[in-house]
């Protein structure tokens, strides 16, 4: 078993995607360890997105990942995150394939609806920044 983290970011939870989008995990075959509902505070946003901080988009993103609440989660399955990353689709939701949330749910490269994390090693990290031990399930 491997463990990812996801966020439903803040124009998914804005435009009622929420529901949508957990019964897409479960069904899917993710088992939710652990799941909150927060708002990440500018530091946070900077500090999670830190690698692309010399990037032209680095403010709009921090300003639109602490805009409004966030559904954060971690989520358990054989493969979870690469597995994670073909259920959520392409970054740009213009080149998601047919069905997969993004494709389903995003609005733009700037705002795709929700996050999954990229490599096991930073799904640790990514899991630690957010979720204490008493709080996996
Ligand atoms: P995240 O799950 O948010 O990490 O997205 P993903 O891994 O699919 O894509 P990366 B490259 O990590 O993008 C991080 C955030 O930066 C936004 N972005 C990215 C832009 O706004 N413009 C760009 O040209 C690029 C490459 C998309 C991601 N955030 N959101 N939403
Ligand atoms: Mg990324």
């Amino acid at each position: 078993m491997n463990r990812t983290f996801t966020m439903i970011k803040p124009d998914a939870v804005e435009n009622g995607h929420t529901g949508a989008i957990l019964e897409k995990i479960n069904s899917a075959g993710f088992r939710i360890v652990g799941m909150k509902k927060t708002q990440l505070t500018v530091a946070d946003a900077q500090a999670f997105y830190a690698v692309h901080k010399e990037r032209p988009f680095f403010d709009e993103l921090v300003s639109f990942m602490t805009r409004g609440p966030i559904i954060a989660a971690v989520l358990e399955k054989e493969n979870a995150v690469s597995d994670f990353r073909t259920l959520i689709g392409a970054t740009n939701p213009a080149e998601a394939a047919e069905g997969t949330i993004r494709q389903l749910y995003a609005t733009s490269v700037g705002e795709n609806a929700v996050h999954g994390s990229d490599s096991d090693e930073n799904a640790a990290i990514e899991i630690a920044f957010h979720f204490s031990g008493r709080e996996l399930f």
